[in-house]
């Protein structure tokens, strides 16, 4: 039907149902901090709205979600009417859809003439507005419906990157400056994991976590929370002028000690765009905090002025979306894996579903207890989400959706592996299967971390290859891998001569290790890279640690009684004994001597804190971190006035761009590297 059709009861009835339809998703969205369904499935239900207004204008009601950007406050707040109405963006999928922007831009201006945009990642966070008057930091205000937000003052006021008082001078009497609060993944994954651990409630999503932590009534709560800020933009702004280029006006907004995101840049026409967005997209994974796609915005702000704006969205600047991270599925079944340490963790089976680009069809739903908050059942259709390098998760049932009366899933009595008990200690999420290594599950999982890059690094031997090796009986423990000859190994699946003189080799030199990666190679529970370090620099050598008791491992930086406990309990098993025995004994398995760290005096990094940041070439991060520690130094997560040096790899965003703001020296991976060779670490 064309646009200015004629509408009929029908229609009316569905454009009702719709509005009423969006209404509800943006309350649990921006009201309850819960959305009921992926990003992806709103933008397209919101598309139909507007496809539905364009077809019948003479609908269009002044309540229409179409002419509101959010949802009224939450009554716990004081409303703030905002100085100017906080906008949302038009949105954009593909290449064509930002041509379209450009051509619509030209028309418009009735010009052809190249056009400059300032570009920058699009944060998934919590919009915010804070208004500086004479430089001090007067209020801060959720968007809300973009007319009204919530007040949040107190709350933002905790969150230590954004400035009370704006530096330096030359301040507008009143600015209003916009941008996102949202939560950096580490410090999402840290919350969340700390939540997990406790049985409390996890949050789906870093926007989730920003905008419910943004919006607690307590701010001692906000203050706990790991939030930062970038500044996109200004509105009011009153007694003062402001460069009238928007990348200067970012610039200036810096120089007041407003933190801008590092990436933005500034770019030509639609194909400097695109390439903008390639190149994000490609380092997406890299940056320290999610984004959901990029923003483009005309340079020039007499140009912005020209072009205006529609009800809801500015007319000079463009959303350009990545392929959403979460998507709707179904659930086939339900299965409970059986990890390393026994964890029996649930994980769902899915009907294939491609989440960014890739294809998904397992996803973890962590423990039981999370599995049962959720309500996960067999034939539900579910949120699924796919971020960075994370496991494939369960987000929530689309409840609405389920049909019947599906089975409640109950934690299985025995291993579905091997069937043992499965056990599960008072007062914590993680359910055990009680086999130890007798469960082949176990058995396999423990052989896998024993290979791992980060511990013993036997190169191309994957997680298929163990499993065959242990099905078929040639391995059952650590040590029987070095038993392994070149004709055995040429039997197994997908196993040429070549591969396996090649793997025998990998084994040979995996002989040759250093203590803190053998103890990680031993899979204690809670004892990670780290802790294996400070064990390593305390006792330097295996036989003390087999020997301690718990109260000696306790005087281990890091080791507290429950890792302690761990340890002992690892080395009273006698045949862990026996198995380090026969790997350092009958197959010769070795380390370099592991001296205590040097005098202080000694060594270059005494006393140093130092912050790793960027993609390293020769180490990883983790790997550079604990030469660090060889070095004397510390290594520390943050860049503040108190950091020593800033060691930077490839792609190095925010924290160089702190360090040098700060004047603190900066180190490359080769400066590291020949450290480490003069003191032959
Ligand atoms: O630069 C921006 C980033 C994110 C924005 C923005 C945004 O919303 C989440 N919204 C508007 C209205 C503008 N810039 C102008």
């Amino acid at each position: 039907m064309s646009p200015g059709a004629k509408s009929s009861a029908d229609t009316l009835r569905q454009y009702e149902q719709l509005k009423a339809d969006i209404e509800r998703h943006q309350y649990q969205y921006y009201v309850l901090s819960e959305p009921l369904l992926p990003d992806i499935e709103f933008d397209r239900l919101f598309q139909q709205l507007l496809d539905f207004e364009q077809q019948y204008p003479d609908l269009i009601t002044a309540d229409s979600p179409s002419q509101r950007v959010g949802v009224k406050p939450h009554d716990g707040f004081a409303e703030v009417v905002h100085l100017q109405r906080m906008l949302s963006l038009d949105n954009a999928f593909s290449d064509e859809q930002v041509y379209d922007f450009e051509r619509r831009v030209h028309d418009r201006l009735n010009t052809v003439a190249p056009i400059r945009y300032s570009a920058e990642p699009k944060l998934d966070g919590a919009a915010i507005s804070i208004v500086y008057e004479k430089g001090q930091l007067l209020r801060a205000a959720t968007r809300g419906d973009g007319q009204t937000g919530e007040d949040v003052t107190h709350n933002v006021k905790t969150i230590a990157s954004v400035p009370l008082r704006l530096l330096g001078d030359g301040h507008p009497d009143v600015m209003e400056v916009r941008g996102e609060i949202f939560m950096p993944s580490a410090g999402f994954e840290a919350l969340n994991a700390r939540a997990r651990k406790a049985g409390e409630k996890v949050f789906a999503n870093p926007r989730n976590a920003a905008a419910g932590s943004l919006r607690q009534l307590d701010p001692s709560i906000t203050a706990q929370r790991p939030l930062d800020i970038f500044i996109y933009g200004v509105g009011v702004v009153e007694g003062g002028a402001l460069p009238g280029f928007h990348s200067e006006v970012l610039q200036q907004l810096q120089v007041w000690g407003l933190k801008v995101c590092p990436e933005i840049d500034v770019v030509m026409g639609a194909d400097g765009c695109l390439n903008y967005y390639r190149s994000i997209g490609a380092r997406r994974e890299a940056l320290p905090y999610e984004i959901d796609g990029v923003v483009y915005k005309i340079d020039d702000c007499d140009l912005q002025r020209k072009l205006g704006q529609v009800s809801r969205a500015p007319r000079w600047a463009l959303a350009h979306k990545f392929p959403a991270q979460e998507q709707l599925t179904t659930v086939k079944d339900i299965a409970f894996q059986v990890g390393r340490t026994g964890a029996v963790t649930p994980v769902a089976r899915l009907a294939p579903v491609s989440v960014a680009g890739v294809v998904v069809s397992n996803a973890t739903l962590h423990n039981i207890d999370e599995l049962l908050r959720k309500d996960v059942r067999v034939g539900d259709t579910v949120i699924v989400r796919r971020a960075g390098d994370v496991i494939p998760e369960v987000v929530r049932v689309v409840i609405e959706r389920r049909s019947g009366n599906p089975a409640e899933v109950t934690l299985p009595e025995q291993c579905p592996v091997c069937g043992s008990d499965v056990v599960r200690p008072e007062g914590e999420a993680v359910a055990r299967c009680s086999g130890g290594l007798v469960c082949p599950a176990q058995r396999k999982e423990s052989l896998k971390h024993f290979v791992s890059r980060k511990a013993l690094d036997v190169e191309g031997m994957g997680s298929k290859l163990i499993d065959q090796l242990v099905d078929s009986g040639r391995v059952s423990h650590f040590s029987d891998l070095f038993a392994l000859s070149g004709a055995e190994l040429a039997q197994m699946d997908r196993m040429g001569e070549k591969s396996a003189d090649n793997l025998m080799a990998a084994i040979e030199s995996a002989k040759h290790t250093t203590l803190p990666k053998f103890l990680y190679a031993l899979g204690i529970r809670e004892v990670g890279e780290a802790t294996a370090l400070s064990l390593a620099n305390y006792f330097c050598d295996i036989e003390p640690i087999i020997l301690a008791s718990t109260d000696e491992l306790q005087e281990v930086p890091d080791v507290g009684p429950v890792v302690a406990e761990h340890i002992r309990s690892f080395m009273n098993q006698a045949h862990n004994r026996e198995v380090i025995n026969d790997l350092l004994q009958q197959y010769n398995v070795h380390w370099p001597k592991f001296d205590k760290p040097r005098a202080d005096a000694e060594l270059p990094f005494s006393d140093k804190t130092i912050v790793v940041t960027g993609t390293l070439s020769a180490m990883s991060r983790a790997e550079a971190k604990e030469a660090i520690q060889q070095l004397g130094g510390k290594a520390s997560g943050s860049v503040s006035a108190k950091t020593d040096y800033l060691l930077a790899g490839a792609n190095a965003g925010s924290k160089l761009a702190k360090a040098e703001s700060l004047g603190v020296p900066v180190l490359s991976e080769e400066d590291l590297l020949d450290i480490l060779n003069k003191h032959r670490i």
